[in-house]
């Protein structure tokens, strides 16, 4: 069993679920978070932000134990809606059964989860507590509690899970440049409520509409594409939906320098998005109180300072969440860090240097498929083209299973590396769009030639999980 202790910067999602498994591995480890504590009030009463939930992140739950406690607290999404201009809306599925489907977790609820689970695995957390200072060289750093009074801490070995505004990474960027680059997308999010359909106005019609108290189907994750920007929703298990639009941040109009107010988003929404601003009730409200958050890529040449310190999830690779993948990498992080410490405890920099080598091409490709999602989500899930080649991609899976998969599904429901689904991904849609090149419809492919096409010019894939 290890002895040393393990500094922690950060309790959210990440820096929970990695320190429950290192206190699993025998390691002493104690967590400072600049926030209370959420289970002593606070996340009760307040907004409910959700996330996607996918083969990844659940993976490293299992690992960690947490999976069916996680799983009770979710809902399932078996595709996405997608919901057209004139109001018409259709279910793609993401896969061909229930084996493939994501889930809408609460991200106040699964982090009091982790919370619960860390502390019973001997995670000792310090609430309240922000860090303000670090010196390396002296292994000590400073924190600061709420009222502003700092105090010093002796640290062995630190590690930064403190999100993307991290301020461990910019003690290290200070202590030894780390190469960072932040590359802001230039859109925009907003966060709205749909509340369940009890409460919305005209909710006694709504009564016998089968859906009990969701104002829309609860079991999909629902996109409203606008070309250049979009609202997406998930559901949550008390039957509300939250909401986020996502737009551009300067600009002509539709951007949110444009929408200066309530009002006007409103109208806004009353043109683009009729059919869902009647499900919005406090649209106002939401709007004006809800700050616009930004979104950007993180690039870091390096994560870690020899063996003294290393940053892990949204605080290493912040990516844009178009794929729904942040948690998911920040999980599948947590699992190789535990197991890489858990062979060579005091050999920090060996382990950090590894950590760095295999996760961050994992982390550089993903934070590329998040942002080309967001191009496809918003733009070409209607382009004729972008629908042929899913379709023909489709056939192909049914044919050739073994040398075509959607880069989607391998994303979302398998463990192949991010690079590798980058990769494969690419070298696919090269022959999905030779075959169509000559061709419009899908139905005049020949598809004996194309199966052999890929089975030609493609390796089998890979064990897609374990
Ligand atoms: P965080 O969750 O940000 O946690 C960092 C913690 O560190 C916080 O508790 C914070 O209080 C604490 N902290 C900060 N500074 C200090 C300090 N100085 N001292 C001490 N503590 C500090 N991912 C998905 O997988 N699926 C999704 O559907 C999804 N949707 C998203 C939607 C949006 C709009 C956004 C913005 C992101 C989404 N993500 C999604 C990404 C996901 O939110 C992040 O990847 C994830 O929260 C990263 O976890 P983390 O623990 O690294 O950072
Ligand atoms: C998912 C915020 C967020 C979260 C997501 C996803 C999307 C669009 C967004 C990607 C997706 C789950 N996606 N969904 N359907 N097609 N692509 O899979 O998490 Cl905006």
């Amino acid at each position: 069993m290890a002895q040393q202790t393990i500094t922690l910067i950060g309790g959210g999602l990440v820096g929970a679920l990695l320190a429950q498994q290192l206190a699993r591995r025998g390691f002493a480890v104690e967590v400072f978070e600049k926030r209370p504590d959420p289970r002593q009030a606070g996340f009760l009463g307040g907004r409910s932000i959700n996330l996607a939930l996918a083969e990844r992140g659940l993976q490293a739950l299992r690992s960690a134990g947490l999976a069916d406690d996680v799983l009770q607290r979710a809902v399932m999404m078996r595709g996405r809606m997608v919901h057209a201009r004139d109001g018409s809306s259709g279910l793609q599925r993401y896969g061909v059964d229930d084996s493939e489907v994501i889930w809408s977790v609460s991200r106040g609820a699964l982090n009091m989860l982790l919370l619960d689970a860390a502390e019973a695995a001997g995670v000792k957390f310090h609430f309240g507590q922000s860090l303000v200072g670090a010196d390396f060289d002296a292994q000590r750093i400073r924190l600061a509690d709420a009222a502003g009074t700092e105090r010093e801490h002796p640290i062995g070995m630190l590690i930064g899970a403190d999100g993307a505004g991290s301020a461990a990474r910019a003690m290290m960027n200070a202590h030894t440049p780390l190469g960072e680059r932040v590359e802001s997308l230039g859109h925009g999010y907003k966060e709205l409520e749909i509340p369940p359909s009890g409460e919305l106005p005209g909710a006694v019609l709504q009564l016998s509409g089968g859906r009990d108290q969701f104002a829309l189907e609860p079991h999909a994750l629902h996109i409203w594409p606008r070309g250049g920007y979009m609202c997406i929703a998930l559901p949550n298990t008390e039957g509300s939906f939250t909401v986020t639009l996502f737009l551009p941040a300067q600009g002509p109009a539709p951007s949110f320098a444009t929408l200066p107010d309530a009002d006007t988003a409103a109208a806004f929404f009353s043109t683009q998005f009729p059919g869902l601003l009647s499900l919005i009730p406090r649209f106002n409200e939401d709007f004006d109180s809800h700050p616009v958050g930004t979104l950007s890529t993180l690039y870091l040449d390096r994560w870690h300072l020899d063996g003294r310190a290393l940053l892990v999830g949204d605080a290493a690779h912040a990516i844009v969440p178009f794929h729904g993948q942040g948690m998911n990498c920040g999980f599948e992080d947590t699992v190789v860090l535990a197991n890489l410490l858990a062979v060579a405890p005091n050999d920090g920099a060996e382990v950090f240097a590894e950590f760095q080598r295999v996760r961050q091409p994992n982390a550089n490709a993903i934070a590329a498929m998040a942002l080309e999602n967001y191009v496809e989500m918003r733009d070409s899930v209607a382009d004729p083209h972008y629908l042929a080649k899913r379709e023909l991609g489709a056939l192909l899976a049914l044919r050739v299973p073994q040398h075509y998969m959607a880069r989607y599904r391998m994303v979302t429901f398998t463990h192949v590396p991010y690079a590798y689904a980058l990769e494969r991904g690419r070298a696919q849609d090269a022959l999905l769009e030779q075959l169509l090149r000559d061709v419009t419809r899908v139905e005049d492919v020949d598809l004996d030639a194309a199966a052999s096409l890929f089975q030609s010019s493609l390796p089998p894939l890979p064990p897609l999980r374990g």
